[in-house]
């Protein structure tokens, strides 16, 4: 437990205590202040720069600034990762995404770990989430909930309710889960315990659709276009270019800009035809959505038909578009806070309610040509964040030290009482958000942020790094590219500085300020689950892989990198009169590391095998690419043997020996195998693991490597293959169950 202990902790503990022991007050007890509510209010992609109290130039949000005009705004608030269920998994558990293992969205949100909902549960707290959740399991921690599926409608939206079964509900989904939220706190919320509610708005997330009443909203408006909007990515690490998410190239015919009918544009447009909240919506709803669209789009198509506009007259268009969209959605979740204010007012309730408003990441509108997230530049890093206190934290207070989300469990654990566990990430704002919002000197000067879908929607490449107050860098891995930018200097991100001499010493500040944060919170690229399909052959191979372990019924599988794909090649013949009569299937993909196997395995990899035996050996290319330090590859061949042991609890694991590599026993890569063997042996004390090393067999007496055997003193040559093969057999041959022949 960390020592984090508010006065508002202290009181609530008092009221558990109370609330356990007596269950009504008595006259002549002491008062005491009850324990506060939370209202939290989130939504998914708002931008700061279309809130008003950020200084929005494009839209006015009052009643959102109300909250921060009556409590606390900050003006440095962090995603951890900037897409939607990581984020939401960030909060949930105070955790880095390496962490909590929502890594990326499609994964499953483990929900029998810890999250704030659950401990505040145990501290007497009534706890409800309505609206969108994205996290594939149920939700846990919740006395009451009802999600959308998925991402979720805009129009007429269905409802997973707790008890398995989807409803569907007539009207726009943020009306619609404003609704549900006020009508939990009216009737479904218990007054003798305090409460945490959770109102978390689908909006304004792509595809933008406005609520009807909203969709003339900014017809006269020409929204200001932000001066990156035709960025042509230079200056900057050489995969930016490779974004799919520009207005100007990836913005689609009738999902995205509502045209009707078919594509006319296709050089202009993607997609096709099909909008999915249109086709959802009742006659009356369409009606009025084609009054709207209808007599704009046209008027385009005219223009375009006429070839009246340029290449970045359509992009401006676009950008109108998805901006207005974009704000009536906006417009929307505004009113929602709005109506749920009010009734905090009317009810009483406002003043011990602390009201939060949040969402997910920030959003790109139009920043870098761009819409969507993902990117570690400053407008989807940046999450909005306002608290209302009444009589806690000060009207109007402004905040400028570095937040991020895994903040908000700890400080929602601290307001609570309820412990915060020692292994939960974030830190408490508790103590210091009250008076002038300073945070202590020991609080954190930078952040950590790593964004890890690689090869998804929008192609952005994996990258981690860190900000302080004035400068950013990236990393990206792929290329092995740092990115620094100066804040100060070049606010809109546009010119790399890693290569300007005037900044070699910033660079290398920062470079070990990301060593020393990567350490901090435990970053081991070894055991997080790591997919290549970014680059095709490895997708396809890993596919026919797949398909391979799902039709066949191996007794032998074979796990690794290009040392075990290498059966195919120089160790064809040998495989052929020893193997494949065993029925052996080869698993092995040529450069991956130990997180790539893990990606694998967790990713259907093993497709329905089950073999007798699995022969693992990977952890050279952690070596060879990165030369990365033992102990971690160590942590990712035992995650893999975890892994392969709860899969397939009835085979064995015989777990190779990194082959030894380099000329002699003084080259580096050899001594870092040399290394992480000596942290993996003890593998083999489990009962279903058998180490062998066939090392010996393969080095000379002075324990060099002879290139007949490795000709490039890595891979194996035929002859090569023969040792392996004598090694491997005895060790195999017990494990095999006899086949029924
Ligand atoms: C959808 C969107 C993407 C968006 C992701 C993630 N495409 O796939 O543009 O990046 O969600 O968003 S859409 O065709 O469905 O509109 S997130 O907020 O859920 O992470
Ligand atoms: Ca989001």
């Amino acid at each position: 437990m960390k020592p984090h202990k508010s006065f508002a902790a202290l009181v609530v503990f008092a009221f558990v205590a109370q609330a356990a022991t007596h269950k009504s007050a008595v006259a002549d007890e002491p008062a005491t202040t009850p324990p506060p509510n939370v209202l939290f209010i989130f939504s998914d992609d708002h931008a700061t720069a279309a809130i008003g109290a950020y200084g929005s130039q494009v839209n006015q949000t009052p009643h959102l600034d109300r909250i921060a005009g009556e409590g606390l705004l900050f003006k440095n608030s962090f995603c951890a990762n900037s897409i939607c269920g990581p984020s939401r998994a960030c909060i949930l558990t105070g955790l880095h995404s390496h962490k909590n293992g929502f890594l990326r969205n499609g994964n499953r949100f483990d929900g029998s770990q810890f999250t704030f909902p659950k401990a505040l549960q145990q501290v007497g707290y009534q706890t409800a989430l309505l609206g969108k959740w994205h996290l594939g399991s149920n939700p846990t921690g919740f006395d009451y909930w009802e999600i959308l599926p998925g991402q979720g409608h805009y129009y007429n939206p269905d409802f997973i309710q707790m008890d398995g079964t989807k409803r569907r509900d007539q009207g726009y989904v943020t009306d619609l889960i404003t609704q549900k939220t006020l009508r939990w706190l009216k009737d479904q919320r218990n007054p003798d315990q305090p409460f945490f509610l959770m109102c978390q708005h689908k909006a304004p997330h792509r595809n933008w659709s406005p609520p009807i009443r909203h969709l003339d909203l900014f017809d006269n408006a020409d929204i200001r276009v932000p001066a990156t909007l035709m960025d042509d990515y230079t200056g900057r690490s050489s995969l930016l270019k490779e974004n799919e998410m520009t207005i100007a190239r990836h913005f689609s015919w009738a999902h995205d800009a509502k045209f009707r009918g078919e594509n006319r544009f296709p050089k202009h447009f993607s997609g096709g035809y099909r909008n999915r909240e249109y086709s959802r919506m009742t006659a009356e709803q369409k009606a009025q959505w084609d009054k709207h669209y209808e007599p704009i789009n046209q008027a385009f198509i005219a223009d375009m038909n006429a070839e009246r506009l340029s290449d970045e007259d359509i992009t401006r268009w676009k950008y109108q578009r998805y901006m207005k969209d974009y704000l009536g959605c906006v417009q929307a979740v505004d009113d929602s806070v709005g109506q749920l204010l009010e009734y905090l007012d009317e009810s009483g309730l406002a003043e011990n309610t602390i009201v939060i408003y949040s969402s997910d990441q920030g959003f790109y509108l139009g920043e870098h040509g761009w819409y969507d997230k993902r990117w570690m530049f400053e407008p989807s890093l940046k999450m909005p964040l306002m608290m209302r206190w009444p009589g806690k934290i000060k009207p109007g207070s402004v905040c400028h030290s570095l937040v991020q989300n895994i903040d908000y469990a700890p400080t929602f654990l601290d307001w609570a009482g309820a412990e915060i566990p020692a292994s939960v990430q974030g830190e408490s704002m508790a103590s210091w958000i009250h008076d002038d919002a300073l945070a202590p000197e020991t609080w954190r000067d930078a952040i950590y942020y790593a964004y890890y879908e690689n090869a998804a929607s929008h192609n952005v490449p994996v990258h981690d790094g860190v900000r302080n107050d004035r400068y950013k860098l990236m990393f990206f891995p792929r290329t092995g590219e740092y990115n620094l930018f100066d804040l100060d200097a070049d606010p809109d991100e546009m010119r790399s500085l890693d290569a300007d001499p005037n900044y070699a010493d910033i660079l290398k500040q920062m470079r070990k300020l990301l060593v020393q944060q990567r350490d901090k919170y435990q970053v081991n690229p070894a055991i997080i689950p790591a997919t290549r399909a970014d680059e095709d052959w490895w997708a396809k191979r890993e596919r026919q892989l797949r398909n391979n372990a799902n039709r066949q019924r191996p007794r032998i599988a074979f796990i690794g990198d290009s040392i075990t794909q290498s059966w195919e090649n120089a160790g064809k013949e040998v495989w052929k009169n020893r193997f494949e009569a065993l029925g052996a299937i080869n698993l092995g993909i040529s450069g991956d590391r130990t997180e790539h196997v893990l990606w694998r395995l967790t990713h259907r990899g093993l497709g329905k095998i089950q073999p007798d035996a699995v022969v693992l050996m990977i952890g050279t290319n952690n070596t060879g690419h990165r030369m990365q330090d033992p102990q971690q590859v160590a942590q990712g061949i035992t995650a893999i043997v975890d892994e392969l042991s709860s899969r397939l609890p009835k085979t064995k694991i015989v777990l190779s020996a990194i082959f030894p590599r380099g000329e002699g026993p003084s080259d580096i890569y050899r001594k870092n195998n040399d290394a992480i063997n000596a942290r993996i042996q003890h593998l083999a004390e489990r009962e279903n693991v058998i180490w062998m090393d066939p090392s010996k067999a393969f080095l000379q007496d002075d324990e060099t490597l002879s290139r007949k055997i490795m000709p490039d003193l890595l891979h194996l040559s035929p002859q090569g293959y023969q040792i392996w093969a004598d090694a491997l057999e005895p060790v195999l041959e017990p494990l095999l169950t006899p086949t029924a022949s």
